[in-house]
């Protein structure tokens, strides 16, 4: 496919975004953005880490957290000590943009029958629930296991999704955002948002 079609084809998805969002049955309370963009980058409260159980970096998302964000991360990290599956806990963000960094650590991926979609589910809500704790008002998710840790990405979308609208269906005070690192974990979140 051209660049220059793939622009287009993203165009008309984006527009059919907001037209989903409109159809939701109430827009003015679903805050959820889904956006192709570099989590590293973005001025929010808090971006979420997909890091594993040490804490102490990794490659994928988490590598580049812990470039970014510098030394200071790591040290706080190793004062953590580790985080098991499905948890999750919180930093401050050193210097990124972001205050705060919630590090998670999602499942890997064994087949599915191994109870990976709940412990995908709980990185979500442990997030949330760190997130309200601080007073976060912006939170940004990359797609948690979707790299590494193999889960598919469609499944992985539908699970971020749904955690992410029934928590703004009791909090409407934050601002959540599903960050793509490909145009295929664009184009997952575009259909789990049909699905929802
Ligand atoms: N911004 C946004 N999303 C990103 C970025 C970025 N800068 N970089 C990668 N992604 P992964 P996992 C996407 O592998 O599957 C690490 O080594 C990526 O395209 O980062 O949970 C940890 O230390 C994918 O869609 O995390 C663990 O050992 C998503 O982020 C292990 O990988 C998650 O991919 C965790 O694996």
């Amino acid at each position: 496919m051209e660049p220059q079609e793939l622009r287009l084809m993203l165009k008309d998805l984006e527009s059919d975004l907001i037209e989903r969002k409109a159809s939701l049955s109430d827009p003015d309370r679903i805050k959820i953005s889904i956006l192709l963009a570099d989590i590293t980058t973005l001025k929010v409260d808090a971006i979420v880490n997909a890091a594993n159980n040490s804490l102490l970096g990794g490659g994928g998302v988490d590598g580049a957290i812990h470039r970014k964000a510098g030394p200071g991360l790591l040290e706080e990290c190793r004062r953590i000590g580790g985080c098991p599956t499905g948890e999750a806990c919180i930093t401050r963000g050193y210097h990124l943009a972001a205050r705060w960094i919630i590090h998670t650590v999602g499942p890997i991926w064994r087949g599915g029958n191994n109870g990976e979609d709940d412990q995908l589910a709980c990185c979500y809500r442990n997030c949330f629930a760190l997130a309200e704790q601080h007073g976060i008002k912006s939170i940004a998710f990359p797609a948690i296991s979707a790299g590494a840790y193999g889960f598919p990405m469609e499944r992985a979308c539908r699970i971020a999704l749904a955690e992410m609208s029934t928590f703004l269906e009791k909090c409407d005070e934050i601002e959540v955002i599903a960050v793509c690192f490909s145009t295929k974990a664009y184009l997952c979140y575009i259909d789990a948002l049909r699905g929802l």
